[in-house]
């Protein structure tokens, strides 16, 4: 079983490659550099559920599977993940509580991590008025922490005031115009970065850039 993440340098790949050579060089280049490497179905579609066994040799792996079924489905992925050798998961809420629930208690060894306000502009339409009491749900079910929109720092401030010391990963640095910095000052733990590592001529360069800025965010 996976151990669980933690924070360290606060930065989180999103290995959104679809050709398996580029996604494990992108990893093994950076992997001392970052938290986890989240991997979404892009990945997983292109390749084989097995590469979260091959990088989750590198780095903790956060399955970013959006999961949103009844609990029993639910509970069935959460365990093919935790068996692929995988230390996160993350959840819709609006499927209903027992739902989050399912896959929280499916596997101990699997953080779950539920989305709240999405980063993109289409998050604004449905998912953020409703993201207070997304987030809410997750500290209520004993999740491991939430996704919130570095896009809008002060959305992370306020839904900080509702989680309390969950985890708070935020996406949307770099190539979404967020800024690492102001989503650390907000109160995010760790801030998520896909193409401004993975599309760089020099992805461990990018990567090492981002560490720096979030080391100095926090001085
Ligand atoms: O924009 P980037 O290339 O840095 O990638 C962001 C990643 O985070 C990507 O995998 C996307 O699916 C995920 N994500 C969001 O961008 C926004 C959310 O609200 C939730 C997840």
């Amino acid at each position: 079983m996976a151990s669980g993440m933690r924070k360290g340098t606060r930065v989180v790949l999103a290995l959104d490659v679809t050709d398996e050579q580029k996604a494990v060089a992108v990893a093994e280049a950076v992997k001392d550099l970052v938290a986890a490497i989240k991997i979404n179905w892009p990945l997983v579609l292109a390749t084989s559920p097995q590469i979260v066994t091959r990088l989750s040799r590198l780095a903790p792996v956060i399955c970013d599977f959006k999961v949103a079924d009844i609990p029993n489905t639910n509970r069935l992925i959460a365990e093919q993940v935790a068996r692929l050798g995988a230390s996160g998961l993350i959840v819709q809420r609006f499927p209903g509580r027992d739902s989050v629930r399912s896959c929280v208690e499916a596997e101990k060894g699997v953080e779950v991590f539920v989305v709240t306000e999405m980063s993109h502009p289409g998050g604004l339409e449905f998912t953020g008025p409703v993201a207070d009491s997304l987030a809410k749900i997750a500290k209520e079910e004993s999740a491991a922490g939430i996704i919130a929109p570095a896009t809008r720092p002060e959305r992370i401030r306020a839904l900080r005031t509702i989680v309390g010391d969950l985890l708070i990963l935020s996406p949307g640095v770099g190539a979404q115009g967020g800024s690492a910095a102001e989503a650390i000052r907000n109160g995010a733990d760790l801030v998520i970065a896909g193409r401004s590592i993975y599309q760089s001529a020099d992805p461990r360069g990018a990567a090492e850039r981002l560490v720096e800025e979030v080391r100095r965010s926090l001085a």
